[in-house]
């Protein structure tokens, strides 16, 4: 998964704010059959592995085995839930139209399904991972407000060249969170929920670490686009977003200035280490 930095905009688009028709009627048999594929696949994997928040918005959403979902009755229980919609994109799209698509509570969603031969590799997300991924999320009231607030915060972001910075806060809650639940670590991620061999990774495995989130740390922290994470950060609680939502990320921008940039694998003395990884995933 692989859709942390460029926003590869390749054709121009018919509607300056990108979206598509999800052209539902036009699915084939086959790619229906490889959402089917991999939604019962991660359907068996998440309980025990997701955060409670995560199985319940699924629980309540029009999304089933049977077929991809279709985004207007996505919406519809969405728009009940929190407020928001899913929009079909072709891709990518640029980070602007991105953001202004999420500071309105609008969740952009690739619209193609990959292909049955290249079931855990993508270029650019799609169906499976932005829907499965993401919306069941979307239907928690703080998570909604904390993505709302990354767009408009990318708006504020792009202006001050400080992009970068932002999207590894993105990138280590939306994406790769991890949250504290049950006496263990859950997922909340995206980019994890949707991955087969990363859901067991990210929470059983002992190579990476996991490490208390802290925004300042974070932000400084560059990631991986090419490999299971190094490192993933973990929320004492989802309702830690709700103060992210609320945050003004300028004055971390300015520290940030004047500071140190984090690989992904580094373990810094003043961490709160929940779990020290062997790394054994990835020999240097
Ligand atoms: N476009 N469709 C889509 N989905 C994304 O997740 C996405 C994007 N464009 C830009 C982008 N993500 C990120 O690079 C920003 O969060 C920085
Ligand atoms: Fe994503």
């Amino acid at each position: 998964m692989k859709h942390g930095l460029a926003a590869g905009a390749t054709q121009a688009p018919e509607r300056p704010d990108w979206t598509v028709e999800q052209g539902w009627a036009a699915y084939t048999p086959d790619q229906h059959a490889v959402w089917k594929t991999l939604f019962e696949r991660q359907t068996r994997l998440l309980p025990g592995l997701a955060c409670d928040a995560f199985i319940e918005g699924m629980r309540r959403l029009p999304m089933a085995a049977d077929r991809i979902p279709d985004f207007e009755a996505l919406s519809k229980t969405l728009m009940k839930a929190t407020g928001w919609q899913v929009v079909a994109v072709p891709g990518l799209v640029p980070d602007d139209v991105f953001f202004e698509h999420l500071a309105n509570r609008r969740f952009p969603a690739g619209n193609f399904i990959r292909g049955a031969h290249e079931l855990d590799y993508l270029e650019e997300p799609d169906v499976f991972h932005d829907v499965f991924g993401h919306v069941p999320m979307l239907m928690h009231p703080v998570m909604a407000d904390f993505i709302q607030a990354y767009g408009q915060g990318g708006l504020r972001a792009q202006k001050l060249g400080k992009l970068a910075e932002l999207a590894r806060v993105y990138w280590y809650t939306v994406e790769f969170g991890l949250v504290r639940e049950g006496g263990g670590t859950r997922i909340y991620g995206a980019g994890i929920a949707s991955s087969f061999s990363e859901s067991s990774f990210s929470v059983q495995s002992a190579s990476p670490n996991r490490i208390a989130f802290d925004l300042e740390r974070v932000m400084g922290t560059r990631y991986r686009i090419d490999d299971f994470q190094e490192s993933y950060f973990v929320l004492d609680s989802l309702d830690d977003l709700l103060e992210l939502a609320h945050i003004d990320f300028e004055p971390y921008y300015a520290a940030l200035d004047s500071g140190p940039t984090f690989e992904p694998g580094q373990v810094l003395a003043r961490d709160h280490v929940l779990h020290a990884g062997t790394g054994i995933h990835h020999p240097i």
